[in-house]
């Protein structure tokens, strides 16, 4: 407990971040671009930072929790020389030429840095639910271990310091990917009378069914057969999926979430693929 951090970002998230540390007893010291946001933390025991120059002389290791990478670079703009020798740990979300970029030039500071994607919402930070993966400087992970270990499960994924970012991305899209479809799902279903409340028994145990299908999809992904013990085909499947499509258009539903799903599909077929199993989509996605 004896190491201080600095944390540059009191949005929902950095707040709970913050409320992490100080749970766990570490002295923190905080800034934001609105200073207002850390009263609370300071009623707390948090150190408020008048300046981030302040903030990044406070600590050996410096957390920035920002909406985008945009305010990553406004806000670190002035400070390179003064991270020399600091651990910075980004959690901010951003793409990989952003990482790439950032990592690069506070490299040349003279930073360790180190990447992170948090995969939990501001109120599961601190629980055993909350996980965050991070990649980069394996030395600014083990120096800062100490205080990432207060917000919840983490996972170092390597050295390359775009590892988490892509990750994360991967992982927001496999989300978004399952809320668009359940919102088409409930709004296809409410076009004919059908409440959320009603279509949730029979869409929550479906998605749960569906599910036990990733690892077989994963081992064909991987080994690049989706030809073997096929069960349910993609020429079968691309019915049901322009029977969506067409269905929704006829109901008064927007179908825009589907079609993509329904040219890829098509895309696929015309490939000459009818017969493989629907993860053989991929290889379109993949651009082949
Ligand atoms: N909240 C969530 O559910 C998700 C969960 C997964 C991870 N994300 C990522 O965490 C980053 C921060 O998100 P947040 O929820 O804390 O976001 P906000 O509450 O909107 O707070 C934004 C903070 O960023 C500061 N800020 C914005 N622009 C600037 C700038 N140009 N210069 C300095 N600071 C800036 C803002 O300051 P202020 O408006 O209070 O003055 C907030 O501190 C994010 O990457 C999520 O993707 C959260």
């Amino acid at each position: 407990m004896s190491k201080t951090i600095s944390l540059i970002g009191l949005g929902a998230m950095g707040t709970a971040l913050a409320n992490a540390l100080l749970d766990a007893g570490h002295v923190t010291t905080v800034w934001n671009r609105t200073s207002a946001r850390a009263d609370a933390l300071i009623a707390r025991g948090a150190r408020l930072a008048e300046t981030v120059t302040e903030a990044i002389a406070a600590s050996d290791a410096i957390i920035l929790c920002l909406t985008d990478y945009v305010a990553v670079e406004t806000t670190v703009a002035d400070v390179g020389p003064r991270l020399a020798g600091k651990t910075v740990v980004n959690l901010t979300n951003g793409r990989p030429d952003e990482v790439r970029a950032v990592a690069t030039r506070l490299g040349a500071s003279g930073a360790r840095y180190l990447d992170g994607g948090i995969m939990a919402t501001p109120p599961m930070i601190g629980t055993p639910d909350a996980f965050i993966l991070y990649s980069g400087s394996a030395q600014a992970f083990e120096d800062a271990t100490e205080h990432l270990a207060t917000f919840g499960q983490n996972h170092y994924l390597g050295e390359d310091p775009v590892l988490a970012a892509v990750n994360d991305l991967a992982l927001l899209s496999a989300m978004y990917g399952l809320f668009g479809g359940y919102l088409h799902a409930t709004a296809l279903a409410g076009s004919v009378g059908v409440t959320a409340k009603q279509f949730l028994p029979l869409v929550e145990p479906w998605l749960a069914a569906m599910m036990t299908a990733l690892p077989d999809y994963a081992e064909r992904i991987d080994s690049g057969d989706h030809a073997r013990d096929v069960m349910s085909n993609l020429a079968m499947q691309s019915v049901a999926i322009t029977n969506i499509v067409a269905a929704s258009r006829s109901q008064g539903i927007d179908p825009a979430f589907m079609e993509p799903m329904e040219r890829l599909a098509q895309k696929r077929l015309a490939g000459g693929f009818g017969a493989d199993e629907v993860s053989g989509i991929i290889e379109v996605m993949r651009g082949k």
